[in-house]
């Protein structure tokens, strides 16, 4: 039966993915079954879009309620769900403003922009002189801007040519970022608090709050991509909360819809975001009535239940009962909250793969990346008993590689 649609998917579809051979058809709280009726845990959470659980009963409810009503205006016009959204997450995150799109790059590309906007219109940057200072090892998403400052050749090779005016430092790098912001042109500091593709790189404790104070001494902003990081996945509501970081720039996505549709939102306060004009960007879908009440109920729901709470105390039980597998084949365990991933060490380079699969047909899934990192990055609402039985299935396939 799976095979039957694995094979749908390589001969209709582009060759851009490489999954885990699983064809999922149900997904419940921590759950998802394949079409076989097999379940698994989900390790994965849609790469953290699904924090609330798989279809949360309050989100689909606000789904289905508002699909019945209206579900798109344009921008062209006002509806009733779009400004009781905006008051709620700017509340809700202690903005001005926010500035609504659908997928996280688009907000990523709404950040840069608002940045640059900023730079020339308050900072005083002579025109198209504005830079932004990345971080190597970044992601921050697909479009051929945001891979023209990526340091990962299987994101921007032969997608060239590039876009300029971006300066990459060293992650968790203070000296190279205070150098970097000397240079007057600089309108913005891009990061990821952790960064989720380089492997959930934690950076030192202090880094964040450090490279704020940098950059509001060079006047420039601080510009938090918390797209994978935020909504409590890191056992706080942002990972800049460990460390009472306020962004200039806020962007985040994902789990802003509970993995129901593309949400995705830019936060900033008046000084940034009027520096925008009507007419000067936009997107058909960004702020749909839909997207609106559904972002709603996906915000409430992460305080409603404490996911946050829950996010803290899970994830430190989950790595102190990995390291209590003391595995001669765990290189490292690393994460916050419950985003985190394992180091794969082992003289096969496909060793992270093939535990992958064995966790598969013990029923939990999970995906490696850069060939020996595995996330483990469950939905925010998984219980003490959920991570028992979920060590329990990683101790026994870590036996395929022993
Ligand atoms: C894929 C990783 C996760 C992100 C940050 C922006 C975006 C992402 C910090 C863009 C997206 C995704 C996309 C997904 C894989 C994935 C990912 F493995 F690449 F690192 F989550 F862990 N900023 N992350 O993490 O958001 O436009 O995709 O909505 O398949 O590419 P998007």
């Amino acid at each position: 039966m799976q095979q039957y649609f694995i094979d749908l998917e390589d001969k209709y579809g582009a060759h851009n993915y490489h999954p885990i051979p699983v064809v999922l058809s149900r997904g419940k709280g921590v759950h998802v079954w394949d079409v076989d009726g097999k379940p698994y845990f989900d390790f994965l959470s849609g790469y953290s879009a699904v924090n609330q659980g798989h279809c949360h009963p309050v989100i689909i409810e606000a789904l289905i309620e508002q699909a019945q009503k209206l579900t798109l205006t344009s921008r062209a016009f006002y509806n009733d769900q779009l400004g009781e959204y905006e008051k709620y997450i700017t509340q809700y995150f202690g903005y001005d403003k926010v500035l609504p799109m659908n997928t996280g790059v688009e907000a990523v590309e709404t950040a840069i922009k608002l940045a640059r906007r900023w730079g020339y219109m308050k900072k005083g940057i002579s025109e198209n002189k504005a830079k932004i200072i990345v971080c190597a090892h970044n992601f921050h998403g697909r479009t051929s801007t945001v891979i023209s400052f990526s340091t990962d050749p299987s994101s921007y090779e032969k997608f060239g040519p590039y876009m300029p005016g971006f300066t990459v430092v060293p992650y968790n790098d203070l000296p190279a970022l205070q150098k970097a912001l000397e240079d007057p042109n600089v309108c913005g500091f891009l990061v990821e608090p952790i960064q989720g593709e380089a492997g959930v790189v934690v950076p030192d404790e202090g880094y964040l709050a450090q490279a704020k104070a940098y950059c509001a001494y060079a006047n420039a902003l601080f510009i938090a991509d918390e797209i994978q990081t935020g909504l409590c996945r890191t056992g706080k509501l942002l990972a800049c909360d460990h460390e009472q970081v306020r962004p200039d720039i806020l962007i985040l996505g994902k789990a802003l819809s509970g993995g129901t549709m593309p949400v995705s939102a830019v936060l900033a306060d008046d000084a940034v975001m009027l520096t925008i004009k009507p007419g000067e960007h936009g997107s058909t879908y960004g702020g749909n009535p839909l997207a609106s009440h559904i972002a709603i109920a996906s915000l409430k729901v992460l305080k409603d239940e404490d996911m946050a709470r829950n996010a803290a105390k899970m994830g430190d039980l989950f790595r102190k009962m990995l390291v209590a597998l003391d595995h001669p084949n765990i290189r490292e365990i690393r994460g916050k909250g419950l985003l985190n991933a394992i180091e794969i060490e082992h003289p096969d380079k496909d060793a992270a793969w093939h535990f992958c699969m064995e966790l598969m047909k013990n029923g939990l899934l999970a995906k490696p990346t850069h060939g020996d990192k595995i996330r483990f990055a469950p939905p925010l609402i998984i219980t003490e008993a959920q991570i028992g039985e979920s060590v329990d299935i990683i101790r026994k396939s870590l036996s395929v590689i022993s």
